[in-house]
């Protein structure tokens, strides 16, 4: 996919804030601090784009971003960061599950999970969400450059039976440091963005 454009429209917490206009959108979805806004400026080769941070918890809203004035990216918070409180866990659970539920500009999304680490309940149960609203699902093994090959391989594994993964969804091993796995996800990408929705 060349990248002629990409820019940053807008967060949004609730419907009323999403953008209009219909365009497909790809959501990035995942364990806060696994990599997304790195792997969405990778993807875009846009450095900072994306805002990324040592940080757990940096990305809060849904954010919009627009390719090639064609379709969405959109990076949601991530789950699971020890320090948040009940409150807040309540209102990331609505904003994202009304977003999965019923946007239908979705065409489908990427769930991060750490190549170095098994999936956790938080993962497993977003999985589930994604197949239950019927989306696409790939799935982008980050910070791939932390780990041997070996191990990378025995990992892969132990992700895709404990999802688990139907054997048409991809798993992709990815850095945001090397750009492994960049063109493998976007020809993915590419695929679920022709898909018409529902097809
Ligand atoms: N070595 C390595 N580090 C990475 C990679 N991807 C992300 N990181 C680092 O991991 C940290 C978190 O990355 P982010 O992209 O901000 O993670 P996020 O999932 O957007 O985090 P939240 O917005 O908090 O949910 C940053 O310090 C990144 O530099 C990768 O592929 N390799
Ligand atoms: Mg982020």
């Amino acid at each position: 996919m060349k990248i002629l454009s990409a820019e940053f429209i807008k967060s949004a917490a609730a419907p009323a804030g999403y953008p209009r206009g219909g365009l497909p959108e790809i959501a990035f979805c995942g364990r806060s601090n696994v990599g997304k806004s790195s792997l969405i400026n990778t993807l875009l080769t846009r450095r900072r784009l994306a805002q990324t941070s040592k940080t757990p918890g940096k990305t809060r809203t849904l954010n919009f971003f627009l390719i090639n004035d064609a379709f969405y990216f959109v990076d949601l918070p991530g789950y699971g960061y020890a320090r948040t409180g009940r409150t807040l866990r309540k209102s990331w659970g609505k904003m994202v599950e009304t977003y999965l539920s019923g946007r239908s500009a979705l065409r489908g999304a990427v769930l991060l999970i750490d190549i170095r680490h098994s999936p956790t309940a938080l993962d497993r149960q977003m999985k589930e969400w994604l197949d239950c609203y019927g989306h696409s699902v790939m799935v982008a093994a980050t910070k791939e450059d932390k780990i041997g090959s070996q191990a990378a391989r025995r990992s892969l594994g132990r992700i895709s039976e404990e999802l688990p993964l139907r054997g048409d969804q991809p798993l992709i091993p990815f850095s945001s440091k090397t750009g492994r796995g960049k063109d493998r996800l976007w020809s993915a990408l590419d695929t679920c963005l022709r898909t018409a929705p529902g097809g």
